[in-house]
Formats: C-alpha cells, sequence, structure tokens
C-alpha cells in the first residue's frame, strides 16, 4: 500500500476577457482575483490527513517547476472558461511525467476533452473521493470515478480546509449552502451536473464553516455560492433565523447569487441574516422587463444597480441586477421582523 502522498492543486486561469474577474474592482482593493477554489479546496478536505497538500491558484501566483517537482500527484479543474489552461497544465504534468487527476464541472459536462488526465473524477467528490484513494494506494494510475447525479449528501461535506487560501488574495470567500435547482432554464448546466432537487447542508455545518474562517482572521465578505440559493425557501429561512442570533452576522457582509423568487417575505429575512448584496442574474427577458423590475426594487428602498451584457452561452440577452439592502433598510426590516 502506497500512503504518504504530497498533493499540487492548481486552480486554473480563468480565460482573460470574463466580465467576472472584475478586475478593476481588484486594482482598487488590492485582490488578485474575486473568487476563491472552493471546490479544490472541499476536495482536500476529502484527502487523507497525512497526505500533504500545496495549493497555487493560478488567478493570482505563480506556478513553478519546483512545485512540480515536490508533488507525488497533481489535481486540477474548474469550469468553462478554465478549460484552456486546465488542459495546458495536464500537458505539463504529462510532460514532467506527473499523475494527474481532472474533477469539477467542465470535465463532468465534457469528459472526453480531458483523456489525457490519468484519473478523472466525474460530479461532486465527496462520495466518490475514497474510491479513487483506495485506487491509488493499491497502485492504479488510470481510472474515472463517477457520482450519481444529484444524490450526493451535503450533510456528510467536510468543513472547506480554507486554511489553504492566503485569504487576502480576494474579494470574497465561498460558503455553499446548498446544491440544486427546481428550475430548468435552457442554457443552464446546473439540473445535468446537480440536480433538481436543492440540498442542503444542516445549519451546524454553515455555521462551522463560517466560524472557521472568523477563527483565521477572516473578515472580509463572503458569497454564497449556491446554484439557487433560495430553492429551498424553508431551509433557507430556517438558516437565517438560526445564524440571526450569533455574532456572524454583524462581523461578515454576505453576498448571495440567487434568481428573483424573493417574496416580500424573504427579503427582510435576507437583512435580517445581514445579507448585504444580492446578484440576480436574467435571461430570456427583454431590457424593459429588466428595467421595470429594477423601478419596483427602488419604490421599495432597494437600492440598485443593473448591468446588462450579451449572454455567452445562449443568443438571448442576460441580465445581471444589483441589489444593495442598505442598513437602514436591514435596521427597519429588522424591528418589523420582530415587531
Ligand atoms: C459561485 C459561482 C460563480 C461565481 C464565482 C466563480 C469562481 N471563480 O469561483 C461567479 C458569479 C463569478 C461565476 C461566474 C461564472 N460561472 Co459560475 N458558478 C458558480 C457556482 C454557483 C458555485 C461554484 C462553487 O464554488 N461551488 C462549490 C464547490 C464545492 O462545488 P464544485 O466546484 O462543483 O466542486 C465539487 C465537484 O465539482 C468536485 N471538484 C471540483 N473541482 C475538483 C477538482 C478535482 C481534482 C476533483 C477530484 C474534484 C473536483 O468536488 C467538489 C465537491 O463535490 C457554480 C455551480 C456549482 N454548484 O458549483 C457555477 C458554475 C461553475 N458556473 C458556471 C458558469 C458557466 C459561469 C460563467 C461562465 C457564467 C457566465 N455566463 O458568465 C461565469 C464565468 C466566470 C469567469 N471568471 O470567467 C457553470 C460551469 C459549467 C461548466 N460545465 O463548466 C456552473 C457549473 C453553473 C452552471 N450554470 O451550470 N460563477
Ligand atoms: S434558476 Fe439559476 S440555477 Fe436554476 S436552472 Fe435557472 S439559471 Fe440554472
Amino acid at each position: 500500500m502506497i500512503d504518504a502522498c504530497r498533493v499540487l492543486m492548481v486552480f486554473p486561469l480563468f480565460n482573460a476577457s470574463s466580465f467576472w474577474n472584475y478586475q478593476e474592482t481588484c486594482d482598487l482593493t488590492n485582490a488578485r482575483y474575486p473568487a476563491a477554489p472552493l471546490g479544490l479546496i472541499t476536495v482536500a478536505a476529502l484527502l487523507p490527513e497525512n497526505w500533504e497538500i500545496r495549493l497555487v491558484n493560478r488567478n493570482t501566483e505563480q506556478l513553478d517547476d519546483a512545485d512540480f517537482d515536490w508533488a507525488d500527484i497533481v489535481m486540477t479543474g474548474g469550469m468553462l472558461p478554465q478549460r484552456n489552461d486546465a488542459l495546458r497544465i495536464i500537458e505539463m504534468c504529462r510532460t514532467l511525467g506527473k499523475p494527474v487527476v481532472i474533477g469539477g464541472p467542465d470535465v463532468t459536462s465534457s469528459p472526453h476533452l480531458y483523456s489525457a488526465a490519468n484519473f478523472q473524477v466525474l460530479g461532486e467528490a465527496e462520495e466518490i473521493m475514497i474510491d479513487f484513494i483506495t485506487a491509488w494506494r493499491r497502485g492504479d494510475r488510470q481510472g474515472v470515478f463517477k457520482a450519481e447525479m444529484g444524490k450526493t449528501d451535503v450533510t456528510k461535506s467536510p468543513l472547506p480546509r480554507f486554511d489553504l487560501l492566503k485569504l487576502d488574495q480576494y474579494l470574497h470567500v465561498g460558503v455553499q449552502f446548498s446544491r440544486g435547482c427546481p428550475f430548468s432554464c435552457e442554457f443552464c448546466d446546473i439540473i445535468e451536473l446537480y440536480g433538481r432537487v436543492p440540498r442542503t447542508k444542516t445549519n451546524a455545518q454553515v455555521i462551522a464553516e463560517l466560524n472557521a474562517l472568523y477563527a483565521l482572521g477572516y473578515r472580509g465578505h463572503v458569497d454564497f455560492v449556491d446554484d439557487n440559493l433560495i430553492g429551498n425557501k424553508k431551509a433557507l429561512k430556517n438558516f437565517y433565523q438560526t445564524s440571526n442570533s450569533g455574532r456572524i452576522q454583524r462581523i461578515f457582509h454576505l453576498n448571495s447569487q440567487q434568481r428573483l423568487q424573493l417574496t416580500s417575505r424573504m427579503i427582510p429575512i435576507c437583512c435580517v441574516a445581514c445579507l448585504r448584496q444580492i446578484s440576480l442574474p436574467y435571461s430570456s427577458v427583454s431590457k424593459v422587463q429588466i428595467q421595470s423590475l429594477w423601478c419596483s426594487c427602488k419604490k421599495s428602498r432597494i437600492q440598485g444597480g443593473a448591468y446588462s451584457r450579451a449572454s455567452r452561452q445562449s443568443t438571448k440577452q442576460e441580465f445581471l441586477l444589483m441589489l444593495a439592502l442598505s442598513s437602514g433598510l436591514i435596521a427597519k426590516k429588522a424591528a418589523l421582523l420582530k415587531a
């Protein structure tokens, strides 16, 4: 049995032209990249404790030959706009004779494009990483491991290894409450990757994640990276009400990306839980519709900034509406909720 193992985790570069790189915002705030690699640090937490792990994010730091020399194995992967660099990393590994494992949403969607990797871990890794570890310990040097889509029990998802991050390099750090979405927008991969039934972590799990960040000295923004945060409104409401009593809500600014299924009841709950900004991506709607939506938000005294851009995934228009929940509104809604 081979046990000790040095794992080099490499988060591939995003395509340079992406709107989501927020280059100017990063320049203004001295951040190197907006978001941290939550997928890889979750996988890191699934590896045996005695395996050594080094994480290099190609969007924030240099990857050197010395990193490869150190490693017994390389793990990489990400989403579609990282594909070019992920393939480059696989090529480097092949040239240097290092076994490479690829995982994440892009290889799950298009495994045939990544056939040069030694191992493919397809889908959510929580319940199948153990199969890879067993195979590696047995001496296997190639294999494909596939999770049943939408079935992974996220209540068993480990606390991500936030300690592997250089927290000052990011605009925000992701925390995930749920996976899966009950909707089926035609351009979106979510239901094929994570299924139609929202699966939520327990409140204790998410609070433990926020506390872990706090214990590491992190005081910045937390981004709730759910596919559809309000896919299971009952669970979310329960979570927000639980987190309301803790110190967390006063320390962190929680951001979230979600669809406008926010009922008038959900907005005050989000406010009380200290959710400061909500991004609402819309597809297949007209500019007139989005403007009228923005106006109605303003009437409710929610400050908004609207951005529009052409969708990369379909020929239809895609809009992003940012809602900033002001502190005055938060206080007012909090008082209303308590009354
Ligand atoms: C937060 C998020 C964003 C954020 C931040 C992104 C970032 N840099 O982290 C923002 C809003 C910026 C964003 C933007 C975009 N996103 Co996005 N995003 C997400 C979201 C909702 C969560 C990502 C996350 O943190 N997940 C939590 C972790 C734990 O899950 P995970 O990454 O899947 O990791 C698990 C497994 O995949 C696996 N795994 C992951 N990596 C690895 C590596 C190895 C080696 C192994 C073994 C396993 C493994 O193990 C993990 C545990 O199970 C996902 C959907 C999702 N549920 O993941 C979409 C998603 C990744 N995004 C997607 C897309 C398309 C985009 C955009 C292109 C959208 C657009 N039209 O502009 C842009 C591109 C961004 C860019 N910079 O160019 C797609 C990718 C599809 C694909 N097939 O690759 C997804 C899947 C959503 C969808 N609609 O289907 N995104
Ligand atoms: S609501 Fe969002 S996550 Fe759900 S299918 Fe539509 S775009 Fe995808």
